[in-house]
């Protein structure tokens, strides 16, 4: 695959010191960005931003060209991500409420489980959006949560509920709200405002740090001068600043590291960035030529630095793997007023890819993807493979040769040797899934997309969604931007494209290798 990069590789894959395999324990560090596009790091091509820091961990292992997360949207990419499950296959993995109940159930066996059944230690921190207690609705967010990361393998967890713009907007620490504030009980509805609590609709001036876009919503409860999706009282002290968020996840992050520096760790590690609203440290406000956005991009790239720095001063490069990645493609305005659009010049956040976040194009869920391991890695290298986000669970069971219990990780393939490099081998087919749950599926050039009803255009963001009533096929090596449906002049790829999709939602174990079985 061509064309995927302005960027040229300056390194030449240095020959592996070793070949990784089963039986190595590095730590591993899940580093999950929020809608941050191919195009949005240097890396990646984009010049009106510099991102040193992710760079240098390209620099220092294998950067995908063509990697995919599971889905266009967060809950449904991170629900795969954790469980190998195809999110298509679940009910209940849209994007998510900021009351909703626990997505992923405690009888699913997940990435933590695996991590912490052989013998590391596991934490989530920052971004869940994956859904808290047992039912929607009916948390006490005064008490310990009835269900929480720990409830899927995660010893530790410091987490934000749901996304920056939806209600509550507190941390959760281990199942209870951090710096919890006993003078100001906290109640959640996304159905009513509660009495006498201002709103971003009813009270603009109020609004002292982001105003909402019009007709996006976000005009509802009001939590440090922004306000957002869904209803909130009280808090008190509890209540985050948007501009200290990456601040406090950095800090936990290394401070996870420097305890379990003496033994394997697993950190699942989201940032808020560069999700809406974007409102950074004042570090990096004004420091970009791309307003918010672009300064938000650049708080990301310090996380980054920041997370390389705590792993050097314990001794831990060499040992820990960390795999970079997005949990879907990128979108400017997506519901705040902060220029995204006007200064985004020629910034391309998609790179060269049609559609962006929501979208069954290849932005949707083409994503920046590095996987470093120094030492044992390839180094500088850039890989074309076709990989997916699905096959993390079995890829990280083979690298420390854990076995999975039966039913696991339906969907998941272990695509470890190409993850790490030593491979160029791709993915027979990727599956992509889009906001209104219309599926894709990439075949090495070829793209097809199932036909849709849905809207052309998600709402106020002017993303394409790329969908159509008629069946679309495309071929990326002749244009990788999907612009000529080629599906009249090629019924027979259209077919066995349909017949994949038909199979693969029929049958999980469908295309699995005798590999894939051990
Ligand atoms: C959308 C929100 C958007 C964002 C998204 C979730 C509207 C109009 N837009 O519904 O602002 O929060 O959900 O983003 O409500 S995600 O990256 O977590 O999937
Ligand atoms: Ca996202």
């Amino acid at each position: 695959m061509k064309k995927r990069t302005k960027v040229a590789s300056l390194l030449l894959a240095a020959p592996l010191a070793a070949m990784a395999g089963v039986g190595d324990r590095p730590n591993v560090i899940l580093l999950v960005a929020d809608d941050l596009g191919y195009g949005d790091l240097s890396c990646y091509g984009a010049t009106s931003v510099s991102t040193p820091h992710v760079d240098r961990l390209a620099a220092s292992g294998v950067r995908f060209t063509d990697a995919h997360a599971v889905a266009s949207t967060s809950t449904p990419s991170r629900y795969s991500l954790l469980t190998g499950e195809y999110a298509w296959r679940r009910e209940g993995t849209d994007v998510a409420a900021g009351n909703a109940g626990m997505i992923v159930r405690p009888e699913m066996y997940t990435l933590a489980d695996m991590f912490r059944d052989n013998g590391y230690a596991t934490a989530a921190i920052g971004k869940w959006h994956l859904g808290l207690g047992e039912k929607t609705g009916q948390q006490d967010w005064n008490a310990p949560l009835s269900m929480a990361p720990a409830d899927i393998g995660f010893d530790y967890s410091y987490i934000m509920a749901a996304t920056g713009d939806r209600v509550p907007c507190v941390f959760i620490e281990n199942g209870c709200v951090a710096n919890y504030d006993p003078s100001a009980p906290i109640e959640v509805s996304y159905r009513q405002n509660f009495p006498g609590e201002p709103t971003g609709k009813a009270n603009p001036e109020l609004l002292f740090n982001l105003k909402p876009s019009p007709g996006q919503g976000h005009d509802q409860s009001i939590v440090n001068g922004i306000s957002r999706i869904g209803y909130m009282k009280g808090g008190g002290r509890a209540l985050w600043k948007d501009e200290n968020i990456a601040d406090s996840l950095v800090s936990h992050a290394v401070d996870f590291i420097k305890a379990n520096k003496d033994n394997p760790f697993f950190m699942y590690l989201c940032t808020n960035d560069v999700h809406v609203p974007r409102f950074p440290h004042e570090r990096f406000r004004g420091k970009s030529s791309m307003g918010l956005r672009g300064d938000a991009i650049l708080q990301f790239d310090w996380t980054v630095g920041q997370v390389m720095e705590a792993l050097e001063k314990a001794g831990l490069t060499e040992n820990t793997l960390i795999i970079l990645t997005s949990d879907n493609g990128p979108v400017l305005d997506d519901g705040y007023m902060d220029k995204a659009v006007e200064l985004a010049g020629d910034h391309k956040p998609g790179g060269p890819f049609r559609g962006g976040k929501y979208s069954t194009f290849e932005a949707g869920t083409t994503v920046p993807f590095i996987v470093s391991w120094p030492g044992r890695v390839a180094k500088g290298k850039v890989s074309e493979a076709l990989v997916s986000h699905i096959d993390d669970v079995s890829s990280l069971a083979a690298l420390i040769g854990a076995r999975l219990p039966k039913g696991a990780a339906p969907d998941s393939r272990n695509h470890l040797a190409t993850w790490l490099g030593q491979s160029d081998e791709s993915r027979p087919w990727v599956v992509e899934m889009s906001n209104d749950r219309t599926l894709s599926l990439r075949e090495g050039k070829w793209k097809y997309i199932t036909p849709s009803n849905s809207y052309k255009v998600a709402w106020g963001t002017g993303i394409e969604t790329g969908y159509q009533r008629m069946p679309q096929l495309y071929d990326l090596d002749a244009e990788i931007d999907e612009r000529t449906n080629l599906a009249e002049q090629n019924p027979a790829q259209v077919y066995r494209m349909q017949d994949i999709l038909k199979q693969v939602r029929l049958n999980p174990n469908y295309g699995k290798t005798s590999n894939d079985k051990k």
